[in-house]
C-alpha cells in the first residue's frame, strides 16, 4: 500500500489521488467515461496518439491521448454511485477548470425502446433503497422501501451534440432521448426479483413511472454523474450520458452481443466528436 499525505483527501508522495492513481496534468478536460474497461480500450484506439495511461489497483483505468488534435481522456470506473463518486472528485481534484465529461454506458429500458438502441439522457433521478425500512427495531412499516429522487438534468449543450452526433453515425432510429433512472443495486433498486431476499421492489418500476412518466432506462451512474456536475464549486462540470439498451425488461429480448462491439466504436467516435465539437 502507499503512504498518504491525509485522510480527508488522500494524496500519495507522487501526488495521486487514493483510489483512481490520477495527478495534475493526467486528466484532459474533455472526459468520456465507461464502465467497461474493454469498452475503454476499443475508444481509446481511436486516438491518433496517447500521452498518459494508468491502471489503478482499485479498478480505475484511464487512457489521455489526442483526437484530431484536442486532448480528452477516456476512463472506465466499473458500476455504481461509489466508483462514479470517487471517480469525479478525484478527477476533478487534479483537473482545473472547466471539464466537458461525458457517459458512454450499458441500460436496461424498462418501457418501449428496444434492445440495441442508444439512449441519451435528457436528465435522471437517483433510485435509492431505504435501508431503514428493513430495521429490526422501531416500526418501519409506514416507510417506503426506495426513495426516488429530483431528476438531475443533462447539459442541454453536450446532450444535444452527443445527440446529433450519434444520428448522424448510428441513425434517428437508433437513437432516443429520455429520462435515465439510477439505482444504487442492479437488482432491488431497478426491480428484479431475487427470491434470495426480501426486497419489497414488485412496484418500483410503477413508482418511478408515476413520478416521471417518460423515465426509460435503468443504469447506475448517470444519476450520481448529473448530481455531482450540478454541486460542483470549482469550475463547472458540464456532463451528458448515453447508454446502449442491453435489455428490454418487459420483453427481455437483449441486444445482439455480436453487434456491441462495433456499435461500442461507432457511437465512442460519435462521443468523441461531440467533445470536441463543444467549446468548454
Ligand atoms: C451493470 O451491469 C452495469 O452496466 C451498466 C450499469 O450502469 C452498471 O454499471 O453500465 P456500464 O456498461 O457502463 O457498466
Amino acid at each position: 500500500m502507499r503512504e498518504f499525505n491525509s485522510s480527508n483527501f488522500p494524496l500519495d508522495a507522487d501526488g495521486r489521488t487514493y483510489h483512481v492513481e490520477c495527478r495534475t496534468g493526467d486528466f484532459a478536460n474533455r472526459v468520456l467515461t465507461v464502465g467497461d474497461f474493454q469498452r475503454a480500450h476499443r475508444i481509446a484506439k481511436l486516438f491518433d496518439s496517447i500521452t498518459v495511461t494508468r491502471k489503478s489497483t482499485r479498478g480505475f483505468e484511464f487512457t489521455t491521448g489526442i483526437y484530431k488534435g484536442v486532448p480528452i481522456t477516456v476512463v472506465s470506473i466499473g458500476m455504481g454511485f461509489p466508483m462514479a463518486d470517487m471517480f469525479v472528485r478525484e478527477m476533478k481534484a487534479v483537473t482545473p477548470g472547466n471539464v466537458l465529461l461525458v457517459r458512454f454506458g450499458s441500460c436496461g429500458s424498462i418501457m418501449d425502446v428496444p434492445a440495441g438502441v442508444v439512449c441519451v439522457a435528457k436528465g435522471s433521478c437517483l433510485v435509492t433503497r431505504n435501508y431503514s425500512k428493513w430495521s429490526k427495531s422501531g416500526d418501519q412499516s409506514a416507510q417506503n422501501p426506495y426513495n426516488i429522487s429530483p431528476v438531475f438534468p443533462a447539459d442541454p449543450e453536450l446532450s444535444e451534440k452527443v445527440i446529433s452526433s450519434l444520428e448522424k453515425s448510428i441513425g434517428q432510429d437508433s437513437v432516443f432521448s429520455g429520462i435515465n433512472a439510477s439505482a444504487d443495486s442492479f437488482y432491488s433498486s431497478q426491480g428484479r426479483i431475487d427470491p434470495n431476499f426480501d426486497d419489497c421492489n414488485d412496484d418500483i418500476i410503477n413508482k418511478i413511472r408515476e413520478q416521471y412518466p417518460d423515465c426509460e432506462t435503468f443504469e447506475m451512474e448517470t444519476g450520481m454523474l448529473f448530481h455531482l456536475a450540478s454541486c460542483c464549486k470549482s469550475g463547472r462540470i458540464r456532463a451528458a450520458a448515453c447508454a446502449m439498451t442491453f435489455f428490454q425488461r418487459s420483453t427481455s429480448i437483449g441486444i445482439d452481443v455480436a453487434k456491441v462491439p462495433v456499435l461500442e466504436e461507432q457511437a465512442g467516435k460519435a462521443i468523441l466528436e461531440a467533445l470536441i465539437n463543444t467549446q468548454i
